[in-house]
């Protein structure tokens, strides 16, 4: 697996940014923009240059409503790009639900496995386990052609966190290890914009999990719904991303570990400036934390994420494992990433006394001979 893997994954202060990069003709946001694999390479490339921390690279438009593709043509798409990218150094993660194509994508150098199925087929489950990479589950109710009509829930939140808490433990008992599962809501799956937005409010529902959360809004049609305009109806995909850099700053400010966009720099961005608003101080370049301290987590109690009605843990502060305090709460939002207030989050160490104050260092590294700026973050 690519150099420094398992330090993405760990619980960072700073949210994690995942480019998408869709390799398809009809794909609801970016469908058609990368056909040719080359053009897609370098977006992908661009991405990391913007901040990206990980491409997820996907063949199979899932739109609402969208059929299936053959495997050999969702492969034939998606490796050449996964291939070149993961050999630039890139962190890949590949975006199917066929077995065949992620163990293709994972021969190539993909480092996760981004399942929207919700684990629903065994043999990939097998696949995972076996070659030991990351892998998300989202949560879904089965395949695009059928989503919309699943989407009738009593309460979204109980039955979204009790459907996704089942395929957890059968992902587990296939023998994936818990360490390695990202979990996802799956936004837009089978959900109304309502849910959408009922789930966002209520993302500390899955801190029990102890996972970290993945989060994707970007350019989604709950965010046109919420944007229409009377005469025109909802907004376009390709006019959501000022919205999408709102909720990618409210995910952030809620604690997420991830989040997947479209418009990495604008993400990248928004990540950066909340981090600095949680500490109350900017942050030296691409530092993370030495050590983590399981135990300082319940500093950034759950209840202190986006919508929840209670604030308790904000102001509250814990210690480290350096022996000084995290900065949860601060500015009124939780100081943990991945999950807030779970086992396996942790709180934000303190800034170093002598740490550089300049956040805006960049390196450049070579990748496949393309000289590529990588961000500070
Ligand atoms: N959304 C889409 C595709 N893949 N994967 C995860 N983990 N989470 C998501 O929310 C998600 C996804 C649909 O969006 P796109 O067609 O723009 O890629």
């Amino acid at each position: 697996m690519t150099a420094g893997v398992e330090e993405l994954f760990r619980p960072s202060e700073l949210t994690r940014v995942m480019g998408v990069v869709n390799v398809t003709p009809d794909s609801f946001s970016d469908g058609g923009t990368f056909r040719d694999p080359l053009d897609a390479v370098r977006a992908g490339l661009r991405m990391v240059a913007e901040g990206a921390d990980l491409v997820d690279v996907g063949g199979e438009s899932t739109r609402p409503g969208a059929s299936r593709v053959l495997a050999s043509e969702e492969m034939r798409r998606v490796l050449p790009v996964v291939a070149e990218l993961a050999s630039a150094g890139v962190r890949v993660s590949v975006d199917t639900t066929r077995v065949s194509v992620a163990a293709a994508a994972v021969d190539a150098g993909a480092v996760l496995v981004n399942d929207v199925s919700g684990g629903q087929d065994p043999d990939l489950l097998d696949l995972v386990a076996d070659r030991g990479v990351y892998y998300v589950l989202m949560h879904a109710r089965g395949p695009s052609a059928t989503m919309t009509e699943r989407a009738v829930y009593g309460d979204v939140v109980t039955e979204v966190v009790a459907e996704l808490d089942a395929r957890l433990e059968a992902v587990i008992a296939a023998g994936i290890a818990r360490e390695r599962v990202i979990l996802d809501p799956g936004i837009g799956f089978a959900k109304t914009s309502a849910h959408s937005w009922a789930l966002l409010g209520r993302l500390d529902a899955f801190a029990a999990f102890g996972r970290p959360l993945l989060v994707g809004t970007s350019r989604k049609s709950f965010l046109g719904a919420v944007l229409a305009d009377g005469e025109d109806g909802p907004r376009p995909s390709d006019a959501r991303d000022d919205a999408t850099q709102a909720t990618t700053t409210l995910l952030a400010a809620a604690g997420v570990w991830g989040v997947r966009v479209h418009a990495v720099r604008p993400a990248a961005d928004a990540v950066r400036v909340v981090r600095a608003w949680k500490r109350g101080a900017p942050h030296p370049a691409r530092a993370e934390p030495a050590a983590f301290d399981t135990a300082a987590s319940a500093a950034g109690a759950a209840a202190d994420t986006a919508g929840s009605s209670t604030r308790a843990a904000s102001g509250a502060r814990a210690p480290n494992s350096s022996g000084s305090t995290a900065v949860p709460g601060t500015n009124g939002v939780a100081g943990t990433n991945g999950v807030a207030g779970s086992a396996d989050s942790v709180a934000a160490p303190a800034r170093p006394a002598d740490a550089p104050t300049d956040p805006v260092r960049s390196r450049r590294r070579s990748l496949g001979g393309q000289k590529v700026r990588w961000s500070s973050r």
